[in-house]
């Protein structure tokens, strides 16, 4: 039998309690539900504290296979990230699509692999995957939730395997819901999901979170589903949103394309909120000083040898805006001499949806203009971008943000962005300077940050050098008031306004 060890992210995964199931049938892969529900809410954050079933597009956990040795992988996201804390506190239930490693996870539940709460994993037929996740999901309403119509394809071909696939993940929801058990199902794969489980007869309370932004109606309207989506998230008693904004448009939208209120079968319309996701601010905080992380700080200001470090991190995504990013840094190298020799962009992408034709073009893209960039301005014994294309362990991460004098977020649009958070948290109220896109839904809440526009190089090029140049006493001042606010408003108190 194949042995399964520990990924690294993993190192949390409770001992003793057997993983058994059909990943790609009907039982779940922790048998029994048999994982003990720990809920124990620390007293001075009060949190959600029931029984929760999860739905999301994917599991957070995803399958190395090497060899014949296969290793349970911690996924890394804003989603993840926010989630894990509170399913492995309460043992919840996490139904999501198996990304097609179907087989790999039938052998995980033979080898009796133990995971930190129950996981029951969705497989869908090979011939939907392309059209419902390149397809509809990131080819239709990744584009369109986030405001580009140019780049959105409407097809009836991914709209019915978007159907076909939030119906699997509804049926798996509903086996898995026992009377009381509160449903928290997320983002845009699973629009459909609560008003398929309202058909089909489920009663329980269904809250509902959009991690990216909401257009305003003028755009949504060009989507021919436009009905059946409102249709599908009518089915939820609550829908939070990452900023007022979102929720202006999705109340808009519900009321100018919704279901009629006949249409509810006597429910309540959900009530839309804005409920902005956040980040453990304590824990990354302390995670952020442990000597490990304060090791690696010291290497990684070595390799700096004194110069300052801007950083950027994130999904290799175009609506992060990269391209946008490195006009900005060519125009302060081209304006500003003084910095060529003296300054690091370090970019930190992580590889995300490979293969779909859009990413992979874009990628091609960045890769271009850093070498461009690069052969432009480097010297011998120095180069303006360090780019790392991979993912780095979350001690690593907090390594860089606690080594750089700058964070700097350019999306083009952005749900909320935990990377402005979490860069905050690790530095704890001392200096550094986060800059941060206007189009950021953290833009709403982090009023330390320098605020840029993205398709303004010049601009945002003239708040790098400002950043730069910032006195030490304005930074603390600037990080210290983000950071009270983080400490407020945690992720325990995302949950808790969401579940409420
Ligand atoms: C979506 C919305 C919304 C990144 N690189 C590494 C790594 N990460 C982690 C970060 C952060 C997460 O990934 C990225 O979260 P973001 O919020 O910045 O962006 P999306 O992935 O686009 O997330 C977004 C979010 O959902 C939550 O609602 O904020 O607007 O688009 O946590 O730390 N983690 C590790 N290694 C890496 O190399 N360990």
């Amino acid at each position: 039998m194949t042995r399964f060890r520990e990924g690294v992210d993993d190192a949390a995964a409770g001992a003793g309690r057997a993983l058994g199931g059909d990943a790609a049938g009907d039982s779940p892969v922790a048998r029994g539900g048999a994982v003990a529900r720990r809920c124990l809410p620390r007293r001075d954050e009060p949190e959600f504290c029931g029984r929760l079933v999860i739905a999301a597009n994917r599991l957070p956990y995803g399958i190395e296979e090497d060899g014949g040795r296969a290793t349970l992988r911690r996924a890394v996201g804003g989603l993840v990230s926010a989630l894990h804390p509170l399913a492995e506190r309460v043992g919840a239930t996490w139904v999501g699509w198996d990304g097609g490693q179907t087989a790999s996870w039938a052998r995980v539940r033979r080898g009796r692999r133990a995971t930190p709460y129950r996981l029951a994993p969705v497989a869908l037929p090979p011939r939907l995957r392309e059209p419902y996740y390149d397809g509809f999901c990131n080819g239709t309403l990744w584009p369109l939730l986030h405001s580009f119509l140019g780049r959105a394809e409407f097809r009836q071909d991914w709209f019915d395997a978007y159907l076909a696939a939030n119906r699997a993940v509804a049926a798996r929801v509903r086996r898995e819901t026992r009377p009381g058990d509160v449903i928290w199902v997320h983002d845009y794969h699973l629009l459909l999901v609560p008003g398929l489980l309202r058909q089909a007869g489920v009663s329980s309370r269904i809250a509902f979170f959009l991690h990216i932004p909401f257009p305003a109606p003028d755009l949504f309207r060009h989507l021919p589903w436009r009905a059946e989506l409102l249709a599908g998230l009518a089915g939820a008693d609550a829908i939070g949103l990452q900023a007022p904004e979102h929720v202006r448009h999705l109340r808009d939208a519900f009321s100018w394309f919704g279901p009629a209120a006949g249409a509810r079968g006597g429910r309540a319309a959900p009530d839309i909120r804005a409920v902005p996701i956040s980040i453990d601010t304590r824990r990354l905080a302390g995670r952020a000083r442990s000597r490990e992380v304060r090791q690696r700080v010291e290497a990684i200001r070595a390799s700096a040898r004194g110069r300052p470090i801007v950083l950027s991190v994130e999904r290799l995504d175009y609506s992060k805006g990269i391209l946008e990013r490195l006009r900005a840094i060519e125009h302060l190298l081209e304006v500003r001499r003084d910095l060529r020799g003296r300054v690091w962009f370090l970019q930190l992408s992580v590889p995300t949806r490979t293969g779909v034709p859009t990413y992979d073009r874009y990628r091609r893209e960045v890769d271009e203009m850093v070498g461009r960039i690069n052969g432009r301005f480097s010297r011998p014994e120095w180069a303006p971008i360090r780019y790392l294309f991979r993912s780095l362990p979350e001690d690593e991460l907090l390594a860089y943000y606690r080594a750089a004098d700058a964070v700097l977020i350019t999306s083009l649009k952005d749900g909320m962005n935990l990377v402005a958070k979490e860069y905050v948290a690790a530095r704890a109220g001392a200096g550094g300077v986060l800059l941060l896109s206007e189009f950021a839904g953290a833009a709403g809440e982090l009023r330390g940050a320098l605020l840029i526009n993205p398709h303004d190089a010049r601009g945002t090029a003239g708040a790098v050098a400002r950043a730069l140049d910032m006195p030490a006493l304005e930074q603390r001042q600037r990080m210290a008031s983000m950071y009270r606010h983080l400490q407020r408003h945690s992720v325990h108190h995302w949950v808790r306004r969401c579940l409420a």
